[in-house]
């Protein structure tokens, strides 16, 4: 890569580019490869991960769920630096291959619904909720909702991939994306200082779509030191904006879902019940005890495991060894503790398909769902 690059005629592909992303570039659509996408118990299926486009809909849905509505949703993982999003079940959902996606299944035939944007409208009028019904108040939610769609690619696509990702730093990118997100924190600093909310009185989904955006760039929770970079210090009513709406439950569970980098106390890898905050978080999976792991190994067997997922999470288990699932268990009891990172993940997976039987998942989506989840060469 050179800074005097001359534009040929027609451009042409010369391989990856470097950065961050590079891996999952590429100039054009479609799915890649054939992958159906999972399906758990609730109408509402989401196919995310926790970056701030992920996190609008998650905070939304738990918001619902907050506020009473019957908002209930299994959250899949979508890695999209593993290319998830290609998959053929992910590009139906969504032709555009970018989190977030969501299939509503409580209609005939389901609905996909995907643009984050699109997600919260329709989940707002769904359910009744955190869109304002006075036309006032609900077209300047919607003012915000939009500028946020819009505003967003330059502080992310633009600030946030020159300033932390791209493999060089060019001044010139840095500059103009930072005069941008600059400016677009002062719009937002301006309106904040007269209206508590985006929208004024009432907490809505311009609220929920600008926060994880902008409201962590001033706290200083994306790309690295960019809070101390574009002295976020001085839009103290952003902040102050950014606090009130930190402080709320469904906010600090929803920002959780799908996350899968920092606290391990703060990653909830996959969400299919409201219990998995206080159970399936990624601290708590590797606490696991060994009683606990005889436990599902009982329990499996109890319900009598099929060939299939036996040999499975064999294959998991013992690096290779040619053994059955009887021996497995009797390797565990001999073992004792779960030592290893090759435990951790063996003993990830029952209790994965453990709970996934609880809820009525079947086993053979299960065991789809643990080799994905808890790849052993991680
Ligand atoms: N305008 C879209 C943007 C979604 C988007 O950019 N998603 C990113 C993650 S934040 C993604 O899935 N990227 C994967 C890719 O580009 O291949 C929305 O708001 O839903």
């Amino acid at each position: 890569m050179t800074d005097d690059y001359t534009p040929p005629k027609v451009w042409t592909q010369k391989g990856e580019n470097g950065g961050k992303f590079a891996s999952i570039n590429r100039p054009v659509a479609g799915p890649t490869h054939d992958k159906e996408l999972p399906m758990g118990r609730h109408p509402l299926q989401l196919y995310s991960l926790a970056t701030p486009n992920g996190q609008k809909v998650t905070i939304m849905l738990e918001e619902l769920l907050e506020a009473g509505f019957d908002a209930e949703y299994d959250a899949w993982l979508i890695r999209i630096g593993d290319g998830d999003q290609f998959g053929s079940g992910f590009v139906a959902v969504n032709p555009n291959s970018k989190i977030p996606a969501l299939m509503d299944h409580s209609v005939t035939p389901p609905r996909r619904v995907f643009e984050s944007g699109s997600i919260l409208v329709y989940l707002a009028e769904k359910f009744g909720a955190f869109l304002p019904a006075d036309p006032a108040a609900r077209t300047e939610a919607m003012n915000w909702l939009f500028w946020q769609m819009g505003s967003a690619p330059f502080l992310g696509g633009g600030f946030g991939h020159f300033y932390a990702y791209a493999p060089v730093k060019i001044e010139y990118a840095i500059d103009r994306y930072t005069m941008e997100a600059k400016r677009q924190l002062d719009v937002l600093n301006r309106h904040l200082a007269d209206n508590r909310f985006m929208a004024g009185e009432d907490y809505s989904i311009a609220d929920m779509a600008i926060w994880p955006w902008y409201g962590q760039v001033v706290a200083g929770k994306l790309y690295g030191d960019a809070a101390t970079f574009l002295d976020a210090g001085i839009y103290g009513h952003v902040r102050r904006w950014h606090d009130e709406i930190a402080a709320r439950p469904a906010v600090q569970r929803g920002i959780m879902v799908n996350k899968t980098s920092g606290e391990p106390s703060q990653q909830l890898w996959e969400r299919h019940d409201a219990s998995d905050f206080q159970t399936r978080t990624q601290d708590k999976l590797k606490n696991l005890q060994r009683e606990d792991v005889l436990n599902m190994v009982n329990y499996l067997e109890s319900e009598g495991m099929d060939e299939n997922l036996y040999s499975k999470l064999h294959h998991f288990s013992l690096k290779g060894r040619n053994e059955k699932f009887k021996q497995t268990k009797d390797y565990w009891s001999q073992q004792g503790e779960i030592g290893s990172e090759t435990n951790f993940r063996f003993a990830a997976r029952l209790d994965y398909v453990v709970s996934g039987r609880q809820r009525g998942e079947t086993w053979g989506n299960l065991a789809e769902r643990a080799l994905w989840l808890y790849p052993l060469e991680a």
